[in-house]
């Protein structure tokens, strides 16, 4: 253990030094070693104050998620570790530097004194796993900033700077940048020399008290957050436990509410879920056959070819980094909308102070608008975002083989086609790759990565650093029609269609959808993205092709399956209903009706069998990529880890035995994967592989 801690005794103040890689966190064995250095320093007498700080990167970045699933803590538990610190018979300072998050910042607030360099960040990040801070973090936060802030803090989960950090109070002051060691121990020697106590912040009353007997304070917060918080038990818990902050009798008893309302939630499959999100995050860069060594190219110029709204979108991505971008178009009108476009969605975030106008000139003077493909020649990667059609990116390909530069990255933002069959007009398919971002491409945090048959490993690896650097999640598919969030989405939008016609309701469906905690269902999705965009060139007759063609294109165009009023109100509409009835008769489906249980699994247990194919084909290198892929990419809620994870934790045999049930009464396409009939009877889950 001894090389987790270091200690030694420096002008009468002795310094702890944490030293666990990569990021301090507060598991087990570092939670031992800052008990054991802390006991060197209380016992050297030569000792008068002691300074916790951390090397490396960061401050401690919180406790180990990985430990949450043991169920219990081993000891030194926190509770104890941090009690002795706070109850320590010599005063405390926290010297932070990085990041002090979750268990990391609670262990700072047992501290008696802060300080951080003003780039340091300070958070309770615990509700973006499902938890609260169990550390004390709901118990002493209020006492220093007071409730609304310490609420507000909390249930967001967002970090704050250290300057804003001292303003609250959470610190009492600030280091030099690159100078903390000796700024602390300068503190720590004013403290001495002013005969300073070790004051707790458990004993702070003064920004609570004026919440007491203030319920209601507590009742606005949750109105206004009801939205988001939907589905999600950690902020009601939060709430709760801040409450019991302002109100238990004692500090003890806030403390012990604190305690069980954390391991509600620690337990809770909801918490288990977002735990597993964390990991699978993190998990989507690594590559099993692309070491993190591999050669990578210098991607410092960047083309965008088609200037619509995916274009665009993508050319901002680079922008904001900083990247030149030269955007391409065929006409001068297409162009000069395009750029117009991208100026104006950085004027709107101007105006919402999220920028300056300075930035918005700097990133617009990034960007070379240009007529034709041969302003291509010099540029590092080059991502198309033209029509999606075969023959109109074979061409886009075929002319770009001739213009770009040796070693450029040629990618392609085709969201269904075969990226071989694209990579093959081009004399080096290596350099070839498919970059499909997801719409608005500025915004949405996922991007897919195709990874061709001949896709070079330097051009993966370059592709997943540019997807870090432009602040992406990436996640690689292999090629095959729709990659891996639309492919395993296709069913589920399918199965909606068929419940239609079979008699389910609209509104039925769409509410069981979101009560499993999609923002909405999938005919809302469909009015919202406009019934045009996958409706209009359908081969098949569908609701969706019948709306289309009379004109009916969602809120954009008087309305699709809901009419919408002036306040874009939605009410089921009667043509829909029309359609769908002439339709169901004409295709001769029967009617009947269905439990919200039905409804639920015939919407995604067919996402859970397509996620069991794609992973036999080997499109996903793993099921958390496929879990990343929905929840980043179509909004899958983050509180159920995506439908792999989901499928687990519903259990594979009552899938499988589901799925044979529609296989028998509707046909061969629900029959189950075989992976995952396997996986099933073998009594394992998708977590297994
Ligand atoms: C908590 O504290 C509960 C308390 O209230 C106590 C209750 C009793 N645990 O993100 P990176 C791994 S809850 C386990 O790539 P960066 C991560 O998986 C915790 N592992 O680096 C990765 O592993 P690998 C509250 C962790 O520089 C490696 O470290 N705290 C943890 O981009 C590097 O991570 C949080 O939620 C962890 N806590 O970002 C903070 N943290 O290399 C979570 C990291 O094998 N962490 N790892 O893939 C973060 O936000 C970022 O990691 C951080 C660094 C900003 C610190």
């Amino acid at each position: 253990m001894a090389e987790l801690f270091n200690y030694a005794c420096v002008d009468g103040v002795g310094i702890v030094t944490i030293d666990a890689p990569p990021v301090n966190t507060l598991g087990a064995a570092t939670r031992a070693a800052v008990m054991q250095a802390m006991q060197l320093a209380w016992a050297d007498d030569a000792a008068q104050a002691i300074i916790i700080a951390c090397a490396g990167r960061t401050f401690f970045a919180g406790a180990d998620i990985a430990e949450f699933a043991t169920g219990h803590f081993a000891d030194p538990d926190f509770i104890t570790l941090f009690d002795a610190i706070e109850n320590g018979p010599k005063p405390v300072i926290a010297a932070i530097h990085g990041t002090a998050l979750g268990g990391g910042l609670e262990l700072a607030l047992h501290c008696h004194y802060r300080l951080a360099v003003p780039s340091a960040k300070l958070g309770l990040p615990e509700v973006n796993l499902g938890i609260l801070p169990g550390a004390g973090g709901t118990q002493r936060l209020p006492r220093l900033v007071g409730v609304p802030v310490a609420l507000d803090l909390i249930t967001s989960g967002k970090p704050i700077k250290a300057a804003q950090a001292l303003e609250l109070g959470i610190l009492d002051r600030l280091a030099t940048e690159g100078q903390l060691q000796a700024d602390a121990l300068a503190f720590a020697k004013e403290l001495i020399a002013s005969g300073a106590t070790a004051p707790r912040v458990r004993d702070r009353d003064d920004k609570i008290a004026p919440y007491r007997g203030k319920p209601e304070v507590f009742d606005a917060f949750r109105a206004q957050n009801a939205r988001a918080f939907k589905g999600f038990k950690a902020p009601e818990a939060i709430i709760k436990a801040v409450q019991a902050a302002v109100e238990s009798p004692n500090f003890d008893e806030g403390s012990k509410r604190e305690q069980a309302l954390f391991l509600e939630l620690m337990n809770s499959p909801e918490s288990k879920a977002q735990r597993h999100v964390f990991f699978a995050q993190r998990m989507t860069a690594k590559v099993p056959d692309v070491p993190a060594d591999t050669p990578t190219r210098d991607l410092k110029r960047i083309g965008v070819i088609g200037a619509g709204t995916m274009g665009g979108g993508i050319a901002m991505n680079f922008l904001n980094i900083g990247l030149p971008v030269t955007l391409v178009e065929l006409k001068q009108d297409a162009l000069d909308r395009g750029v117009g476009v991208i100026r104006k969605n950085y004027e709107n975030s101007a105006a919402k102070g999220r920028m300056t106008e300075a930035q918005v000139e700097q990133r617009m003077g990034l960007i070379t608008p240009a007529i034709g493909l041969e302003a291509l020649a010099d540029v590092d990667l080059v991502i198309e975002a033209v029509f999606e059609s075969m023959a109109v990116k074979q061409d886009v390909f075929t002319k770009l083989d001739a213009i770009c530069k040796p070693g450029a990255i040629l990618a392609s933002n085709t969201s269904f086609l075969d990226l071989n069959e694209i990579a093959a007009v081009t004399k080096r398919p290596q350099d070839v790759i498919g970059l499909h971002f997801f719409s608005p491409a500025n915004v949405m945090p996922l991007l897919e990565i195709v990874r061709g048959a001949k896709t070079d490993k330097s051009v993966l690896a370059s592709a997943l650093n540019i997807a870090k650097a432009i602040g992406k999640t990436p996640v690689v598919a292999g090629v095959c029609h729709g990659f891996i969030a639309n492919r395993a989405m296709e069913p589920y939008m399918a199965e909606a269609e068929a419940l239609v016609l079979e008699g389910a309701s609209v509104l039925d469906i769409d509410r069981v959808i979101r009560d499993y905690g999609f923002a909405m269902g999938p005919f809302q999705m469909l009015d919202l993205i406009g019934l045009d965009v996958i409706g209009r060139d359908s081969t098949r007759k569908t609701v969706m092709s019948e709306l289309v063609k009379r004109d009916r294109l969602g809120q954009k165009k008087n309305g699709g399956y809901y009419d919408y009023d002036a306040e874009r109100k939605a009410t089921l509409s009667p043509v829909a209903l029309e359609v769908i009835a002439e339709l169901a008769a004409e295709k001769g489906v029967a009617q009947r009706s269905f439990s919200d249980e039905e409804l639920l699994g015939r919407l995604l247990y067919p996402v859970v069998n397509e996620g069991a194919k794609i992973l036999e084909e080997k499109i996903a290198s793993r099921p958390s990529d496929i879990d990343v892929a929905l929840i980043m990419g179509y909004n899958w809620p983050v509180y159920r880890g995506g439908p792999m994870f989901w499928a687990d934790l519903t259990g594979l045999p009552k899938i499988v035995a589901a799925l044979r049930g529609f296989e028998a009464t509707y046909g061969a396409r629900y029959a189950p994967a075989a992976l995952l009939v396997q996986l099933a009877d073998a009594g394992k889950g998708f977590g297994s592989l």
